[in-house]
């Protein structure tokens, strides 16, 4: 039976998610693997109608390309993932040194990817799947293996669930209460990532910051532990943990909220067979050393096909991240490091802070025999330099507001190279 939904919260915003035991894993971790799969992921990006024009949307397919509700029915039914392994993906996030994995358990199509008990509107009642799987129960079976979390994504925005109007919603936010309390209570989830939660039509979205307050205050009672976004109310500093930024990374500290930045490799979140608009692992490493020196998290998209394969650029671009991250150490200028309080971000690249190591990550050198220049906000010392990976020898000498760094040679790594510096902050 569907839970009841609990009157009004007055205390969900628990704790603090920048100090607390709770948010500390998803403090440190840094990078992780989002996954957009569901019905639409059966179009592949098109949708033939009847008159024979062809209409081009990936997760938005039905909305965008007006799909008649019986139609897409149609569609769905043929659905069959039958190649989707979760093993595969929890290794591919784990080549890339993702920690956490967010899958769309039900984005706006209301199409849930588990067996639910709530509709018939799911990956075992309404497919041609193997009524015997449960992707999720698979993927959180293959993440808990290798140590990744498991994060689940749920769309408050339902196109498809005909009590999503005004005067029904109290039968839509019942349905949806029992959804998110089975998928606490069947996968244990360690994060969960709101979405749709905006002021929309077709359908109008009734949803309010109140409707966030009392659904955080749910959840927490389920589980003290979870972690949830701020896309559950109306992203004001005390909806969720954490802020969205998507497909950009913002600049500053990160001050007043966590983020987490989410952004696709190619073109699009769902599957659109021919979209290779793929970014290179060499800018996607860059973005994550961005994100990390900024205080943020990277959630870095991949988007299966109908039968649940992951696009084969996808998995290479995420194997290069790693294997950058594996070599010579250079992932301590990510994992449990952030915004350096000490020194301003140069525009040769970006400096990040982990204890008393600068971490400086250079991919614009300013010019041959030019020193990388670093502007001091704070008075230190630095104690010692070197190029991660190399022994190349490093000079730094006390210059203007701060410091000149200079390698004896030229750069080495055509993605990022690193220098670490070892300080001691002014007493
Ligand atoms: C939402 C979804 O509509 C989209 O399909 C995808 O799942 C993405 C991760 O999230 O899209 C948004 C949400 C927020 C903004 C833009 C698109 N925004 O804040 O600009």
């Amino acid at each position: 039976a569907a839970a009841a939904a609990p009157g009004p919260g007055t205390n969900y915003a628990t704790d603090d998610p920048f100090t607390s035991e709770r948010a500390a894993w998803f403090r440190d971790d840094r990078f992780g693997m989002f996954i957009h799969f569901g019905a639409y992921s059966n179009l592949e990006g098109e949708y033939k109608n009847p008159d024979g024009s062809v209409c081009r949307n990936a997760e938005w397919i039905m909305r965008e390309c007006r799909i008649p509700k019986d139609e897409y029915e149609k569609q769905a039914a043929t659905f069959n993932p039958q190649d989707f392994d979760a093993k595969a993906i929890v290794a591919a996030a784990k080549s890339a040194g993702q920690k956490y994995i967010v899958l769309t358990s039900k984005h706006h199509d209301g199409y849930a990817m588990w067996p639910t008990k709530q509709n018939s509107w799911n990956l075992r009642d309404h497919s041609s799947f193997d009524k015997n799987r449960d992707i999720i129960a698979e993927l959180k079976q293959a993440a808990e293996a290798e140590g990744i979390k498991l994060g689940l994504y749920y769309s408050i925005w339902d196109w498809h669930d005909p009590d999503f109007t005004s005067s029904s919603f109290p039968k839509y936010k019942e349905r949806m209460y029992g959804q998110l309390k089975e998928l606490i209570d069947n996968y244990d989830p360690a994060l969960m990532w709101f979405d749709g939660e905006w002021d929309a039509d077709r359908p109008t979205n009734p949803w309010t910051s109140r409707d966030g307050e009392e659904l955080q205050t749910y959840l927490h009672d389920l589980n003290p532990d979870l972690v949830i976004n701020n896309r559950v109310g109306k992203r004001r500093v005390t909806d969720g943990d954490y802020g969205t930024p998507e497909q950009e990374i913002p600049q500053g500290s990160g001050e007043g909220q966590l983020w987490e930045s989410c952004m696709t490799i190619n073109n699009n979140w769902g599957y659109v067979y021919d979209d290779n608009g793929w970014k290179s692992g060499a800018q996607l490493t860059r973005n994550l050393l961005h994100t990390s020196s900024r205080n943020g998290n990277y959630l870095l998209n991949i988007g299966p096909d109908k039968r649940g394969r992951v696009p084969a650029p996808s998995t290479a671009a995420l194997k290069e991240m790693g294997d950058w991250l594996r070599s010579s150490g250079q992932s301590a200028a990510v994992y449990k490091a952030g915004f350096p309080g000490v020194v301003s971000q140069p525009n040769w690249g970006v400096v990040s802070q982990s204890g008393n190591d600068l971490y400086a990550s250079v991919y614009q050198w300013p010019g041959a025999g030019k020193p990388l220049h670093l502007t001091a906000n704070t008075g230190f010392t630095v104690n010692g330099a070197s190029v991660l990976g190399s022994d190349q020898k490093v000079t730094v000498t006390k210059a203007g507001d701060g410091y000149d760094i200079t390698p004896a040679g030229d750069a080495t790594n055509p993605t990022a190279t690193v220098i670490k510096l070892s300080i001691t902050p002014a007493a």
